[in-house]
């Protein structure tokens, strides 16, 4: 098990313990767990795939900050920063990556690039996505609490390759919101298109 105590790279103005402190404060305690977990995990595959651990601690432990923020907060964050206004048609699930990174970045004073893109997206995926992105979004996907069918298999691969990980969650979020009739943020199309095609023949356990 990877672990990390102090930050010396200047990241973020903040003590691990502070951002923490600050994590604790923003969510409930199953989600400030589920963080904490995430965390965990994405130093796990950082080190096994040569990821800087103090970027995959913070961006593990940011990912979901803004995940209990109100509709009127991330809609005045759109306003305040210029973002896309197609955002505002979509909710919640789409908005605490993709909007949740500029308030980690106002509020928490997380300037690096890579770890706010590793936020924005954590949910959706992303054509082209950095390494760290890579073990971000597999972190929050086979977290030691998730229990969903599949995720053994989802583990397996993401130990084997961190790419075939990325192919199998695409699809398989693709294949589930498709079953619910969900709304399809079309990030998540490209995203599908980039990685899923690519790596099929390998992702069928
Ligand atoms: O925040 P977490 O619960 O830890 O996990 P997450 O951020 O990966 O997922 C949040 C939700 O977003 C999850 O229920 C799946 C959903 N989601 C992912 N892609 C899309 C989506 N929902 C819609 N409507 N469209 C998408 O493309
Ligand atoms: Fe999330
Ligand atoms: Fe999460």
């Amino acid at each position: 098990m990877t672990s990390i105590d102090h930050y010396t790279e200047k990241l973020t103005p903040l003590t691990r313990d502070e951002l923490v402190d600050r994590l604790k404060e923003a969510l409930d305690t199953p989600r400030f767990k589920h963080v904490l977990r995430v965390e965990q995990t994405a130093l796990d595959l950082a080190q096994a795939n040569d990821v800087d651990l103090e970027k995959a601690s913070i961006a593990g432990l940011c990912h979901d900050y803004a995940k209990q923020r109100s509709d009127k907060d991330f809609i005045k964050e759109i306003d305040r920063d210029g973002l896309d206004p197609d955002l505002k048609n979509w909710g919640n699930p789409i908005w605490h990556g993709l909007v949740g990174a500029e308030m980690v970045k106002h509020e928490l004073g997380v300037w690096d690039e890579d770890i706010l893109n590793a936020i924005r997206h954590h949910t959706t995926g992303a054509a082209t996505m950095s390494k760290l992105e890579q073990v971000i979004y597999m972190a929050d996907y086979i977290e030691p609490a998730r229990a969903f069918p599949g995720v053994d298999l989802a583990r397996e691969l993401t130990k084997k390759s961190l790419a075939l990980g990325v192919a199998y969650q695409t699809k398989s979020t693709l294949q589930y919101l498709l079953d619910h009739g969900s709304p399809i943020y079309p990030a998540t199309i490209l995203t599908y298109n980039a990685w899923v095609p690519k790596y099929e023949g390998e992702i069928n356990g």
